[in-house]
């Protein structure tokens, strides 16, 4: 484990209030905890940004499955895909809708593509990637 190390913030009042409703409204106990996941998120979001990265994240996805082979062109995607996508969750929502939870793993441009063909394709009703971090750099 690294050392801790402290450091003061200087900000205006007002912003300070605002931050502490937010933080508040957030469920954090300390100004501290607040400041380290703003941190991390931000570092998750550079991750993402810089494409060499390995990381990971989630792909949901949305449709009827009476649509006229479109299962079969999901599937067909991600079978393309096999190397990233590493688990896959299917959700009868009713007689008709589904949801899809896929666990990718890889080069965020590589997940940025998967899921963009995904979400792209006809008949998907709505998708979104959640990108998220392997942890291994994170504390
Ligand atoms: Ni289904």
């Amino acid at each position: 484990m690294s050392d801790i190390i402290r450091f003061g913030v200087s900000i205006d009042s007002q912003l300070g209030k605002k931050f502490d409703d937010h933080i508040k409204r957030k469920g954090y106990l300390t100004r501290s905890e607040a400041i380290r996941d703003m941190i991390r998120d931000t570092l998750v979001k550079e991750q993402w940004e810089s494409g060499k990265h390995e990381t990971v994240g989630t792909i949901t996805i949305v449709y009827n499955h009476h649509t006229r082979e479109l299962d079969h062109a999901l599937t067909d995607l991600q079978h393309q895909s096999y190397h990233q996508i590493i688990s896959t969750l299917h959700v009868h929502l009713d007689a008709h809708n589904c949801l899809e939870v896929l666990v990718v793993r890889g080069k965020s441009h590589e997940i940025k593509q998967i899921a963009d063909r995904l979400i792209g394709t006809k008949g998907v009703q709505h998708g979104k990637l959640t990108m998220t971090t392997t942890g291994k750099e994170l504390k």
